[in-house]
């Protein structure tokens, strides 16, 4: 009798736990199911089938956001997802690249896209900036007809209709994110906790391209200590700051040779103080372009050496010359005004003097505008509320927040959130004969082993399951729940969604021959049928 007729024979277990759960998960799907044909069924009686094609010459003032014409419609079809994450420029819209020289591209967010490719005068054409849902929607009239017309369309191919899609809070434009992903790990700072950590103050230039250069004393966190704080993971190879206005700028961890990508960790190099009366706004009021009025400017020359005691960071800044930063609002031309509570501030890469507005009339002057100098102030993202940690972790999407940033600003908040510690993750747990192991039984004894589930933030992610043993001599065996039993070799116990599973159930019941067994009980953060084992427990039984 080899190992897996032992094990088949004395399989005997306590199904009743993992059936009621799969029962439920059975009616879930009928639900959603009834859901879609109802989605269908009405669509088919408005007769909502629109195809007009639209010729798209968009009259609209500059920094106006397309978004709020059409997100009128999307919002009277779903009132509840008002203000959510699809509630945002990137329900329809997608990033993108662009060659800023030959061959170097350069990556956009949906929001930094739109404004690229389409063109704060309209002149662009925005279709290049639609993804696979916004482009249903715009040939199917982009009226709130259309996106009825759409709902049982699956858009971006990932095999969940728009309709459940939407019902989940999940992109139905875009197939990494799907309802079997749950919202990323999170965590909120206040002011106060900011305060608490240790300070960084710095003077630096903030260079603009045509917004005004000034010099200015910052004091805040330096970025890399505090998503030290937040528990970054190795995996994280970036950072992408959001404003509440749907403004983004991503930062990568490690300095890159992109002059425009500016990094996380690490100093910049140091800087020599320019100062030219020419520049100077308050004695060149006609067409100076630098602010030199600041407090901590007083006493310095032109070509001093500015010396920052622990040097120059990336920091999230709450303060400017010692005071508060002003908060951000929305002006009435959609401008952000203000900076604060928090301000993402890097230092320029490659410092050079601040050169004249690029939209300046006069470059006839000692620092013309110059394309290729570091405008470190485009990069600076003011009244940040949201720094999400890059590549989301696996089998995580983003959190539904997008639109909440006004709220962040008014009580001084931010959010991390993405490639973090979690605080909550899964918790397998694996017994034999109730205990955690190793346990030790003679020939003959009985055996019991249970699993047991706390599923923490991952409830609801579709993940491998797998309850596995390494029979010593005679490899691995897994217990496969379609099959009712064990048998050879490594496969998953049941592929579905992570659901605590408490009390335990029971998987093996019965004796074993003379040897070592190491069982195993794990889930992945994802559902390929490969053992990746992302959360497991284990529990070894000699019987001797
Ligand atoms: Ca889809
Ligand atoms: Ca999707
Ligand atoms: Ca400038
Ligand atoms: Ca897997």
């Amino acid at each position: 009798m080899c190992l897996q007729d032992v094990f088949n024979f004395n399989f005997s277990v306590d199904l009743h736990g993992l059936q009621i759960l799969r029962d439920n998960l059975l009616d879930e799907c009928v639900r959603i199911k009834n859901k879609e044909e109802g989605m269908k069924k009405f669509a088919a009686t408005a007769g909502a089938i629109f195809m007009v094609m639209l010729t798209v010459s968009l009259v609209l003032s500059a920094y106006h956001h397309e978004g709020e014409y059409d997100s009128q419609h999307f919002v009277a079809q779903h009132p509840d997802k008002a203000g959510t994450k699809l509630d945002h420029c990137a329900l329809c819209h997608t990033g993108g690249q662009y060659e800023k020289k030959p061959g170097k591209r350069v990556s956009l967010g949906s929001c930094q896209w739109c404004h690229y490719s389409y063109g704060y005068d309209g002149s662009g054409n925005i279709v290049d900036t639609l993804n696979p849902y916004g482009m249903d929607y715009l040939v199917n009239g982009r009226n709130q007809n259309a996106v009825a017309a759409i709902a049982d369309k699956d858009s971006d191919g990932d095999g969940y209709s728009n309709a459940v899609e939407i019902a989940a809070v999940r992109y139905p434009g875009n197939a990494n994110d799907d309802p079997t992903k749950v919202p990323a790990p999170s965590r909120v700072y206040t002011k106060a906790q900011l305060e608490a950590m240790t300070q960084h103050t710095q003077f630096m230039l903030m260079n603009t391209a045509r917004s005004g250069d000034f010099y200015v004393q910052y004091t805040g966190v330096p970025v890399e200590d505090l998503l030290k704080d937040a528990g970054i993971l190795g995996s994280a190879m970036g950072i992408t700051v959001f404003a509440p206005d749907g403004w983004s700028n991503y930062h990568p961890m490690e300095i890159d040779s992109d002059p425009e990508l500016y990094h996380v960790n690490g100093v910049y190099p140091e800087a020599y103080y320019r100062y030219h009366t020419q520049a100077d706004t308050a004695l060149n009021t006609t067409d100076g372009w630098c602010d030199y009025g600041a407090p901590s400017c007083a006493g310095r020359s032109d070509l001093d050496l500015i010396v920052n005691a622990k040097g120059l960071k990336m920091i999230l800044a709450f303060e400017r010359e010692g005071q508060d930063l002003e908060p951000g609002v929305l002006g009435d031309d959609n401008k952000l005004l203000g900076e604060g509570p928090f301000r993402l501030v890097p230092p320029q890469k490659a410092p050079c003097p601040p050169d004249q507005a690029s939209n300046s009339a006069n470059q006839d002057v000692v620092w013309p505008y110059d394309f290729n100098w570091d405008h470190n102030g485009g990069a600076a993202s003011r009244s940040a509320t949201i720094i999400r940690v890059e590549p989301l972790p696996e089998g995580t999407t983003d959190i539904d927040i997008l639109e909440a940033g006004w709220e962040y600003v008014d009580e001084e908040k931010i959010i991390i959130y993405g490639a973090i510690t979690d605080p909550n993750p899964p918790v397998p747990d694996i017994k034999a004969n109730g205990q955690d192991g190793p346990v030790t039984v003679s020939s003959g004894d009985a055996i019991s082993v249970t699993v047991g589930l706390a599923a923490g933030s991952r409830i609801g992610q579709k993940a491998d399951w797998w309850v596995a043993a390494n029979a010593s001599a005679l490899g691995f065996y897994s217990y496969v729940y379609g099959m009712g039993g064990w048998m050879g070799g490594l496969t998953p116990c049941v592929q579905m969604e992570l659901i605590s599973v408490l009390p335990s159930v029971g998987v093996f019941s019965g004796t074993l021959p003379v040897g070592e067994y190491d069982f195993y009980f794990a889930v992945d953060s994802n559902a390929d049928g490969n053992p990746d084992g992302t959360w497991f427990d284990t529990v070894k039984v000699t019987v001797q």
